[in-house]
């Protein structure tokens, strides 16, 4: 039986990840970083009693930040395959707490190389990187494939850019079976509640529920190329099993701007927007209600806004990745549409809110805020 190690196994991709090593019958290790309450609650549902010899998903104590720790639980597991996907992974948060985003995503790259190393492990481990299309930033060519220029533009870029290289190095120098996904945006129902998309889906179905007022949303014109973390995690363990190890663009060729997310959405649960105004001033308006799903709404109601706290100090306009690399070698497409998948995500935020309107009916204090 193959053994996989996870690092972020609690993240989005870490979940999808997980469940799909499971299906192809691996023992999976994760390490899930110690907190005040649960943070175990995208991998929950395919926790298994430890208790019991046949146990395939085992959970240990760890952070990329502590490298003993790392060496430790390598050591123990022995995995054939490790896929390095733990990060502070978000961009806007990155300009707040970069030095802590460059010792978890840039030192922390090189403590589990290093550790793999120092075991001796090199040679039997292969190691996946999660490198970002954010290495892009400032766009040299479009679209980007494996070979465009990297330009970062946030620290969170920067300290995945050493990431990136240092895996590469570890490849040059030490024959190790290493590579770097170069993934671009990807999401899902489970997709952390401040990102983009996940802000849009929840916070309009909670709109349309009557719970919040308003949606405060920064550069709405950002463009992005979005794919499905279901697709992207098969491409992940795809990337590994090749006669040798290479880079891959992992994307879906088709690029929207976040203005377009917003019309998707609010048009799954039945409302028609009209953007009115530009710049700081501009708004998004109710111009029909079809169905019953936003019973909290009318025609003429403000459902959005812009609110400058959420521009970047540095943006990065616009990705669009071509996947042509992974097509051609790996035999790898994405199944599920950016609509769809909006679809998905609007289906299940609005399932949540619809839960959170009746508890509130009965009194109840529900968890609404969004920032992000
Ligand atoms: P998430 O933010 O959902 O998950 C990040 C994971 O990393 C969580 O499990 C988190 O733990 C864990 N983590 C954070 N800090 C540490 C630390 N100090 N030590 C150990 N683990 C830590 O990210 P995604 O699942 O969306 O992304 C997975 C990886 O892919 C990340 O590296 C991200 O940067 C990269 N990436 C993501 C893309 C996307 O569009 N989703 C695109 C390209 C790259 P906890 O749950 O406790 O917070
Ligand atoms: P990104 O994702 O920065 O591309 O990084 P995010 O969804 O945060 O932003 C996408 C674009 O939307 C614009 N935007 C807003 N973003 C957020 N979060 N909140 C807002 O209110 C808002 N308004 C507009 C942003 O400015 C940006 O242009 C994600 C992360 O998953 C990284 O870890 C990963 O490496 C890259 O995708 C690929």
């Amino acid at each position: 039986m193959k053994k996989a190690l996870i690092t972020g196994i609690t993240g989005q991709d870490g979940s999808y990840l997980a469940e799909f090593l499971l299906e192809k019958g691996y023992e999976v290790h994760g390490i899930k970083r110690r907190a005040s309450s649960f943070n175990t609650q995208r991998v929950d549902h395919i926790y298994e009693d430890p208790h019991t010899d046949q146990a395939r998903f085992k959970l240990h104590y760890g952070d990329l930040t502590d490298s003993s720790n790392l060496t430790r639980i390598l050591q123990e597991v022995q995995p054939d395959e490790v896929y390095n996907l733990g990060a502070q992974s978000h961009v806007a948060v990155s300009f707040e707490a970069p030095e802590y985003t460059a010792d978890v995503d840039a030192m922390g790259t090189l403590r589990l190389l290093e550790a793999i190393r120092f075991l001796g492990m090199e040679k039997k481990t292969r190691f996946y990187q999660a490198s970002t299309s954010e290495l892009y930033g400032l766009v040299q060519e479009t679209p980007q494939t494996e070979t465009t220029p990297f330009h970062p533009r946030s620290p969170y870029a920067v300290a995945k850019m050493y990431a990136y290289w240092i895996t590469v190095n570890y490849r040059e120098a030490y024959g190790m079976y290493a590579c770097n996904g170069i993934l671009f945006n990807h999401e899902s129902p489970r997709r952390g509640e401040t990102f983009v998309t996940r802000k849009i889906t929840r916070g309009l179905a909670n709109i349309a529920q009557g719970l919040e007022d308003c949606l405060y949303m920064g550069n709405i014109d950002a463009l992005r190329d979005w794919g499905h973390a279901k697709d992207y995690v098969r491409m992940q363990w795809m990337m590994l099993q090749q006669g040798s190890p290479e880079d891959f663009v992992i994307a879906t060729g088709v690029q929207y701007s976040v203005r377009q997310f917003i019309e998707w959405s609010a048009s799954e649960l039945g409302i028609k927007l009209a953007f009115v105004g530009t710049g700081l001033d501009e708004v998004a308006t109710v111009s029909a209600i079809t169905g019953d799903n936003a019973p909290g709404l009318k025609v003429g109601d403000v459902v959005m806004r812009i609110d400058p706290r959420y521009f970047r100090p540095a943006e990065v306009e616009t990705l669009l990745g071509d996947p042509a690399k992974a097509k051609d070698k790996l035999g790898w497409v994405p199944e599920i549409t950016v609509q769809e998948m909006c679809a998905e995500m609007v289906a299940e935020d609005l399932k949540a809110s619809q839960r959170y309107a009746l508890l509130k009916e009965h009194g109840m204090d529900v968890p609404v805020s969004i920032e992000g």
